[in-house]
């Protein structure tokens, strides 16, 4: 990583979001996430170089928060630092877009609030050509049927960060299948894997965004 992605991947660990932010102290009046996610685009880093720096600084925080090193408002701090360098991010990613391949429904599943993972996914599908629809965090089940009778022909995208709210996710892809066995119904997240996709009959399963396009892709051809 470059010093700049570094200095950003500290920034959003340290939940740093721009420089008139008071908050940490010990950081006060120098260059939050904001200020260096567009600085270093400025100076040519690639949209994909901060992305990394953003991922590094929200792993490291993830990483103390799982040894009880920091808590909640820490990882809620290092989230808004992280939102701000993505902000800046959107245009690149949205650049690709020329005419729409399709739709792709995408949600956080019910009982949980993470959307960074989401909100990148469908970033970088718009960016991959594909009209989103976002339905937001903590979606029922319910509420994604009614959006693939709303969108006829969509791919549904189910985002889940919690182990305790993957089985939403599983209840979220029986549903949408009991009445529309033909949708393609992607899934992701972190503690999701291509054998709990397989298990709860998703069609697919990416870690990654890029990941998420080449099977919007498939489905496109
Ligand atoms: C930021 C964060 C929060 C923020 C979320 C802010 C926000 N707006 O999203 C806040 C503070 C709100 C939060 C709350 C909680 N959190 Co939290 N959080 C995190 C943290 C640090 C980062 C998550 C993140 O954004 N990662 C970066 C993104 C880019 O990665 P990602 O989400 O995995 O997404 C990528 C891929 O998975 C994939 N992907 C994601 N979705 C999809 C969808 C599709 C279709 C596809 C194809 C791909 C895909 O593509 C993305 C880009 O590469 C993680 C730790 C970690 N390192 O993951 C803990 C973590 C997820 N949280 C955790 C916990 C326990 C909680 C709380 C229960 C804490 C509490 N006691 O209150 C609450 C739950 C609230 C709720 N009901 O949801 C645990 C979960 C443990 C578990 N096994 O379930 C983790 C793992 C921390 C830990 N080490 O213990 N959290």
């Amino acid at each position: 990583m470059s010093e700049l992605t570094e200095n950003l991947a500290v920034c959003i660990e340290r939940g740093k979001i721009n420089q008139a932010a008071s908050y940490p102290p010990d950081l006060r009046g120098k260059e939050g996430a904001d200020e260096i996610a567009r600085n270093a685009l400025a100076a040519g880093e690639t949209a994909d170089a901060i992305l990394e720096g953003c991922m590094t600084g929200m792993s490291r925080i993830g990483e103390k928060f799982g040894q009880n090193k920091v808590f909640v408002p820490d990882l809620l701090m290092a989230a808004k630092a992280m939102n701000a360098a993505m902000a800046h991010l959107k245009p690149y990613f949205k650049s690709g877009a020329v005419k729409h391949k399709g739709r792709f429904v995408v949600g956080t599943v019910a009982g949980d609030l993470h959307d960074i993972g989401k909100n990148l996914v469908a970033m970088v599908v718009e960016g991959g050509g594909w009209e989103v629809v976002d339905l937001g965090v903590d979606v029922p089940p319910e509420k994604f049927v009614d959006a693939v009778k709303a969108n006829p022909g969509c791919v549904v995208g189910l985002s889940a960060l919690l182990t305790t709210t993957m089985v939403n996710m599983e209840k979220t892809v029986q549903l949408i299948k009991a009445g529309h066995p033909d949708a393609m119904v992607l899934v992701g997240g972190a503690p999701v894997t291509a054998a709990f996709a397989d298990q709860i009959g998703a069609d697919g399963y990416s870690s990654d965004p890029q990941g998420a396009v080449k099977l919007l892709e498939s489905k496109a051809a």
